[in-house]
């Protein structure tokens, strides 16, 4: 070998590492942003990540309930103009009475796979046991997949046969930003109030197995016939 093939090869040799360095330093970067991306995004509220589009959205500033499907057995549900987060008019659901059902429904494209997100603004006008407003998606057989409520002054999520707090009180007359970010794959979602995280993989109901959502549901409730109760809400959004 001559003198300058030898310098050609070890000069080549040098390139090939220096490429190979800026090759291993190109691949960690993208690594770190596709992380850090990743967890930033994974804090946001689903419906604020920006994979996720808007499915449904009611403000009832239309005045109708037309949206939705209601059960009033239980007590009646009105557009309530007197009161609103942001802005009245929004739903009232008003519980009167222990049997039949106070509920309102709204059925969206079913939402098989990946993110949904469902958030509303709720208030109820009493935080006295045995009273409860529940605000959750439901799946094709009406099953409820998230199973979050307001209830005993606490707001709680049911699983494995038993309420379970979420560190978050509530006051009567006071309204309250409420988010549950599902993650379908997972079968868990995440809870979030005022736009604070207060609960992270609580596990989806699946009572019937079947994970898929396609409807967001409203349910005030009492077990008491001599007081009833009643739960507004507003700013109804789901997004997948
Ligand atoms: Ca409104």
């Amino acid at each position: 070998m001559s003198e300058t093939n030898a310098r050609d090869t070890s000069g080549s040799r040098g390139s090939r590492r220096v490429l190979r360095f800026l090759l291993v330093v190109a691949v960690v970067a993208v690594v770190v942003i596709l992380a850090l991306w990743s967890s930033w995004s994974y804090m946001l509220p689903a419906h604020q990540r920006p994979s996720l589009g808007r499915i449904f959205f009611d403000d009832f500033s239309d005045g109708s309930t037309g949206n939705w499907t209601l059960t009033t057995s239980g007590g009646p549900i009105t557009v309530d103009t007197s009161t609103g987060q942001v802005s009245a008019p929004s739903l009232n659901l008003s519980k009167q009475q222990r049997l039949g059902a106070t509920q309102a429904f709204h059925k969206f494209r079913e939402v098989t796979s990946g993110n949904v997100s469902a958030e509303a603004n709720l208030k109820v006008n009493t935080t006295s046991s045995w009273k409860w407003c529940y605000f959750n998606l439901l799946n094709r057989n009406g099953s409820v997949e998230t199973y979050f409520g307001l209830v005993d002054g606490q707001m709680q999520y049911y699983a494995a046969g038993a309420w379970h707090t979420i560190g978050a009180s509530y006051a009567a007359d006071t309204w309250y930003s409420i988010g549950l970010d599902v993650n379908l794959g997972a079968g868990i979602y995440d809870i979030y109030v005022n736009g604070v995280l207060k609960k992270l993989g609580a596990p989806l109901s699946g009572q019937d197995g079947h994970h898929a959502v396609n409807a967001v549901g409203l349910q005030a409730g009492t077990t008491n016939d001599l007081y009833g109760m009643t739960m507004w809400a507003d700013d109804v959004l789901v997004s997948a």
